[in-house]
């Protein structure tokens, strides 16, 4: 199996791991781009947003509720924060498990949307 972020759900590779069930998994990217730098994963794998189904409509919900959690666990929902889900080429997805970025901890600046 190629997939880095399949070899962190089966613990085949390390990962500083922030939560876990049998859905999902949250971890510390490895490249932060900000002082809190969350990835948050389905444990199946989907390649990108693109591959979403009518199936997965509790788990994308699971997720973004999580994501919520996981920002007040790190103290990061008062002073706010950004899900970022990059898709395709031209977003400069590098990693092809779909996965939000959930950034905080500073001011992030303002993107054009
Ligand atoms: O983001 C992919 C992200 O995945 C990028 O910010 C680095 C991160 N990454 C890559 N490998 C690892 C490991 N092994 N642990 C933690 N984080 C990792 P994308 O949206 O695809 O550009």
């Amino acid at each position: 199996m190629e997939c880095v972020f399949c070899k962190i759900v089966n613990k085949e590779i390390p990962a500083k791991i922030v939560y876990e069930d049998e859905l999902i998994m949250a971890f510390h990217d490895i490249r932060p781009q900000a002082k809190i730098h969350i990835l948050i994963i389905p444990k199946e794998h989907i390649p990108n947003n693109l591959y979403f189904e009518g199936r997965h409509k509790a788990l994308i919900g699971h997720i973004i509720l999580k994501a919520n959690e996981i920002a007040k666990m790190f103290e990061i929902d008062k002073t706010g924060f950004r899900l970022i889900v990059n898709t395709g080429p031209d977003s400069g997805q590098e990693v092809f498990h779909v996965h939000w970025h959930l950034l905080g901890g500073e001011p992030l600046g303002k993107l054009i949307c």
